[in-house]
């Protein structure tokens, strides 16, 4: 017999004590660690309240598969209310990261073509090719200057550079020149905002932002500031490609970057397209960045898989013969570097929907409509889904164990990252270009933790030591 979701084991009957104790045990940056705390007390589902927010967890890639099939023809996530109250007290359009329904249909199908199908991804490697190329470039002229033959350094910033001239080369298809010597401070302003809008989203998740702003809250004013930031530096960009679009009569052969395609396509009004193009180009930076910046580290901390890796990345060079496109599909175990790091250091803490039909989980019976989480953190980090879970191992992802919802990293379905293929595609050339001209090796065996900025992130910096080979 099914057990009434009234039975669900948790917390939620007191929801402002819960947010208190959150609040004390500094929950805002340990968020991760709390769910994994709470799913070893409760088990693998349990309901939760904290503020204004309610939802249901669970951890089970076979409970995820019926959450996903529950979750209807509009999927819907937990809506980030600071990013939406941001939106409406500017009077800007949402972009398809924040519509709903039918509006969100339909702007995310045309998108899709443009930006996640097949048919355009075979157009962004040669323009991401290039990045990679220049990165390299570039690592090497610091090499050459520190006299040592290495360079030790915090790479984040010079990730969130290649990360964000790499989406921009694929939206704009146009090259801002963020690995050259000069930095444009306008780009660095830029990267540093999506930073500051993320970290002050995280206090408002809990307190409406409504009340903030009427109270004059400096964190509201702050992410205001932020955004303000994030859209005068895309609407500079996206002003730029519409005025050549404009002036030149068309008729070139050459790829022309998504915003230009969507242009030319003229099935979204120009302020939809700016709304998504927009959040294309924040969501583009941070993501790939650090997702990149733990994969690093892991091959610093496992010499002997960097080896394998290196010896797989060479071959294919060798068996493609200058087709890069052909060479991306001859990665296996360097695309499971990449899940293997998504599954240890994922970018989302959780997946959620609102489900949309009354399912069991657990035996339990969940109405519709009840937000559901699926802790992708704590999912990643259980050893009953993941034998030996605190081991690097990209070689799992190829073996036949079951990968069954167990590679989520991106979301699933018709919700999932819509910027998947350009940040798979831009990582592996990445890794590619590095394994084949840099060492990486780490300071000292120290582990570092996550912290929730709204994304997880290195809780403290992470030193790599680059030699040539
Ligand atoms: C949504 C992860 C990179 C743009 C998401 C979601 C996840 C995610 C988990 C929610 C999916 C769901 O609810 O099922 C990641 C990871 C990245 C990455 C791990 C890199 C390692 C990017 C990049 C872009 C981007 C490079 C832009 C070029 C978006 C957008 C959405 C989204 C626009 C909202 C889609 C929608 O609501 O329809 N991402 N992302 N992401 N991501 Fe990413
Ligand atoms: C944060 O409790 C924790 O990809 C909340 O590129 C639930 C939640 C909801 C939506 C998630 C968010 C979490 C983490 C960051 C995500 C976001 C959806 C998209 C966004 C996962 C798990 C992200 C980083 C986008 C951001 C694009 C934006 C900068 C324009």
């Amino acid at each position: 017999t099914v057990r009434p979701f009234s039975e669900i084991p948790g917390m939620w009957k007191n929801s402002m004590g819960n947010l208190y104790t959150f609040w004390k045990l500094d929950g805002f940056k340990n968020i991760h660690h709390i769910m994994v705390h709470n799913f070893n007390t409760f088990g693998p589902i349990y309901r939760e309240k904290i503020g204004y927010y309610e939802s249901v967890n669970i951890i089970n890639p076979e409970d995820a598969a019926i959450l996903f099939k529950a979750e209807g023809h509009y999927p819907k996530r937990l809506r980030v209310e600071p990013w939406t109250s941001y939106r409406d007290f500017r009077n800007r359009k949402y972009g398809v990261l924040l519509k709903d329904g039918e509006d969100w249909r339909s702007n995310r199908v045309i998108l899709n073509r443009e930006v996640i199908s097949p048919k355009v991804q075979v157009n962004f490697v040669p323009l991401l090719d290039e990045v990679g190329q220049d990165f390299v470039a570039r690592v090497h002229k610091k090499i050459e200057r520190s006299g040592q033959n290495k360079w030790t350094t915090d790479l984040s910033h010079e990730l969130f550079k290649y990360a964000l001239e790499s989406v921009s080369a694929v939206l704009y298809g146009e090259r801002l020149g963020l690995l050259l010597d000069y930095i444009d401070p306008e780009a660095q302003h830029f990267i540093d905002c999506i930073t500051l809008m993320f970290k002050t989203t995280c206090p408002m998740l809990y307190i409406p932002p409504s009340l903030l702003r009427r109270l004059g809250a400096k964190v509201w004013k702050d992410h205001v500031e932020a955004w303000d930031g994030i859209f005068n530096q895309a609407d500079y960009c996206i002003q730029n490609i519409y005025r050549k679009l404009r002036k030149e009569s068309g008729a070139q052969n050459k790829y022309p970057g998504v915003l230009a395609s969507l242009l030319m396509l003229d099935r979204l009004s120009i302020e939809e397209i700016k709304a998504s193009v927009t959040e294309l180009m924040a969501g583009g930076v941070d993501t790939t960045s650090i997702t990149l910046l733990w994969t690093l580290y892991e091959l610093a901390r496992h010499p002997d898989l960097q080896e394998e890796l290196r010896a797989e990345v060479i071959a294919a060079r060798t068996a493609s013969k200058g087709d890069t496109v052909q060479m991306l599909k001859m990665v296996p175990l360097l695309k499971g570097a990449l899940k293997e790091t998504l599954r240890l250091h994922p970018v989302a803490v959780s997946l959620q929907r609102y489900i949309t039909q009354d399912v069991v989980i657990q035996n339990y019976h969940i109405p519709s409509g009840t937000l559901v989480q699926l802790g992708l953190y704590a999912m990643g980090r259980d050893y009953r889904i993941f034998p030996r879970p605190e081991q690097y191992l990209p070689s799992r992802w190829l073996r036949n164990e079951s990968h069954y919802f167990r590679s989520l990293g991106f979301g699933f379905g018709p919700r999932q990252c819509l910027g998947r293929r350009i940040a798979e595609t831009e990582m592996q050339l990445f890794l590619i270009h590095m394994l084949e001209n840099f060492k990486i090796e780490k300071q000292r065996q120290l582990e570092v933790r996550s912290k929730f900025e709204l994304i997880l992130i290195p809780e403290k910096p992470i030193l790599l030591t680059i030699k040539p080979l």
